[in-house]
């Protein structure tokens, strides 16, 4: 019997809507449950690619708009490869941010031509989520949360386009986004309850249909 596939699980939300946390509880339970886990986030900081997105975020340099939108697409790809290896002999990879992120922080800029399908473009062809866990909280809740950072993109106007922008790629595509949007202004009890049932649905889905690891 050829033995199962791990599955690609991804966390996306607003800064400060709970997914580090989320990410690592969720980790830990499948952990815990003897399944192999990986756990990654994007941007991966520590490539060479990495460090130039960090570099930028932190205001230590500039970049063009479209040049960093594909420096943050490129480092997905520095991964790709990775991420299909793990799922394939059977290690499930949870991930923090993804492409969904790639598309509308860009796209929240409001820079002419960098719409949300421009910017999906060069994802096309990554290892598709089995399931997208969107962590849902308003930005005022999440400033609420210790404030924000001082890294770019980290203000509230900034935020409000963001969430209404994911808000836009869930409801205009729907069924190639594969989006479970959950209530994250509870407490990490509940919002970890709602994931872990979440997970185990899209599981299901997986395995009873025999689902390969798809491309987005
Ligand atoms: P963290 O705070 O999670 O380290 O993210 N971002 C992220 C993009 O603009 N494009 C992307 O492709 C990704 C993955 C979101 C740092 C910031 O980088 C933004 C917040
Ligand atoms: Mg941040």
């Amino acid at each position: 019997m050829a033995s199962k596939r791990g599955k690609l699980i991804v966390f996306e939300g607003l800064d400060r809507s709970g997914k580090s946390t989320q990410c690592e509880r969720l980790v830990t339970h499948l952990r815990h449950q003897g399944q192999k886990v990986e756990h990654m986030r994007f941007p991966d900081r520590t490539t060479p690619i990495g460090k130039m997105i960090s570099n930028y975020l932190s205001g230590q340099t500039q970049q063009e708009d479209h040049v960093i939108h594909l420096l943050f697409t490129a480092n997905r790809w520095e991964l790709a490869k990775a991420i299909e290896s793990f799922v394939k002999e059977g290690t499930t990879v949870v991930v923090d941010r993804y492409y969904y992120s790639g598309c509308v922080y860009t796209a929240a800029k409001g820079v002419s031509g960098l719409g949300l399908d421009w910017c999906r473009q060069p994802e096309v062809g990554l290892p598709r989520p089995d399931v997208c866990i969107f962590l849902d909280i308003a930005a005022e809740e999440a400033a609420k949360r210790g404030g924000y950072g001082e890294e770019r993109y980290e203000r509230k106007e900034m935020q409000d386009r963001v969430r209404e922008l994911f808000g836009e790629l869930r409801e205009h595509h729907d069924e190639r986004e594969d989006i479970v949007v959950i209530d994250a202004g509870r407490g990490v009890e509940d919002v970890e309850e709602a994931i872990q049932k979440a997970a185990v649905k899209a599981w299901d889905v997986v395995e009873q249909s025999g689902l390969p690891l798809r491309k987005v």
